[in-house]
């Protein structure tokens, strides 16, 4: 069957052409932009084909082989076969593919561990952590008693005698590792003798970089962890949405936490799009994609540093890095718009021990696993690096014009879909 009824994008130009229009325009801004937002990708025509499918019509509350209703074996197949592929990729025990989104999982991660008041260890925001990782304005942060660690001044990373005297200090039940604007390689060994010596659960978050893990570019935190949260559609290029990871021993907590815990009925269509992405994610061609995204970061790092800018811990391991635009004498809020302007898709970020409130921050935060699907390689990150520090220490509108010819010449090569004009 190869053209499928329920798959008719005409169907939706016809009932509903401003919708259409909506999701149209967006397909051309991310054909006409050189997306650099580290959290960002684009999946692909599988990922895309199996998320619309009919599977999103079925209830299938519970687990494969123990539903909470009745025609749900051929959803438990597609629900096993993301199992499955999820605990091979990883290495994983044991693997819990339905949380909705990175929150979620993380929510419902904490909750198999922790009861409100307990006292947990994360990365602190603004030092590179996450909203869930103990922020004041996140349910995190409104139910545990919250101890952060953040990065040294000198060389911004990560101090594990701070981690390791904290968790002395503070006994927490959990320590979690795992950053969205951290570019170094996180000790998992130490952070689990530290988690070990107190006691704690050991939970890594691992969101970020867990496309590079799938791919042999990262070391793998699953060796190492009780848990692993992860969402599906950054590096790791599947469907919106997350994944648990953990050990045998706290399968059933896990489970139990994220249904009937967290969530209703799974999103049979997403998990199976899920099961896509894994199976593309233990191809050769996904290795060479990840190799490809940290050597097109590290390039990128190189390059920006040769024009002046300089990068948080001076430069990258992984897909991305921050940089400080002190040099050039704009804020995080003032970049993101100029290069917004000349078709350079990036966000303002907040660096370590930053003097600007967040929404303004002095940074910016620069990822290549996006602009690695559309085919970039070192030559070009080069070149959008030049682009970008042109854009930024020069506002004329001279640059602005040769900046976007140089970008529609670029996004015209390498583009996440050419099949659409
Ligand atoms: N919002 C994601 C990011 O941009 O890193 C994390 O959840």
């Amino acid at each position: 069957m190869s053209n499928p009824g329920w798959s008719d994008w005409a169907a939706v130009e016809k009932i509903d052409p401003e919708l259409a229009d909506a999701v149209m325009d967006e397909v051309h801004r991310e054909n006409s932009k050189i997306e650099l937002i580290a959290s960002e990708n684009f999946s692909s025509p599988a990922v895309l084909a199996a998320l619309g499918t009919p599977l999103t019509n079925k209830y299938a509350e519970g687990y494969p082989g123990k539903r909470y209703y009745g025609g749900c074996e051929h959803v438990d197949v597609a629900e096993n076969l993301a199992i499955e592929r999820a605990k091979a990729l990883f290495g994983a025990d044991h693997v819990n593919v339905q949380p909705h989104a990175g929150a979620q999982a993380n929510a419902a991660a904490f909750f198999a561990f922790l009861k409100p008041g307990d006292t947990f260890m994360g990365m602190d925001l603004a030092m590179g952590g996450h909203l869930t990782h103990g922020s004041r304005v996140n349910f995190t942060g409104k139910l545990f008693n919250v101890v952060s660690y953040g990065v040294r001044e000198s060389d911004e990373r990560i101090d594990l005698d701070e981690v390791r005297d904290i968790a002395r200090r503070e006994m927490p039940k959990m320590i979690v590792a795992g950053a969205t604007a951290y570019s170094r390689i996180w000790d998992f060994a130490a952070f689990r003798s530290i988690a070990d010596e107190v006691g704690a659960i050991f939970l890594v978050d691992a969101a970020h970089f867990i496309g590079l893990v799938a791919g042999g570019a990262h070391p793998n935190p699953v060796e190492h962890a009780d848990v692993v949260t992860c969402t599906t559609h950054k590096t790791l290029r599947g469907p919106r949405g997350a994944m648990i990871m953990c050990k045998e021993e706290h399968a059933s907590a896990i489970d139990k936490s994220v249904f009937p815990g967290w969530q209703g009925g799974p999103m049979m269509h997403s998990i199976a799009a899920k099961a896509v992405a894994f199976k593309e994610a233990a191809g050769e061609g996904f290795r060479a994609y990840a190799q490809q995204v940290v050597a097109n970061a590290r390039a990128m790092a190189d390059a920006l540093t040769e024009q002046g800018l300089r990068i948080v811990s001076g430069g990258t391991d992984n897909h991305l890095m921050l940089v400080d635009l002190r040099p050039v004498g704009l804020t995080g809020k003032e970049a993101e718009a100029r290069l917004d302007a000349v078709g350079i898709t990036v966000n303002k970020n907040a660096i370590p021990y930053d003097p600007e409130k967040p929404f303004i921050a002095s940074g910016l935060r620069v990822g290549t696993p996006a602009a690695t699907t559309a085919g970039m390689k070192e030559g070009e990150i080069r070149e959008v690096a030049r682009l970008i520090a042109r854009t930024l220490k020069d506002d004329s509108e001279v640059v602005r014009g040769e900046v976007s010819a140089q970008v529609k010449e670029l996004t015209n090569r390498f583009r996440p879909y050419p099949d659409v004009v």
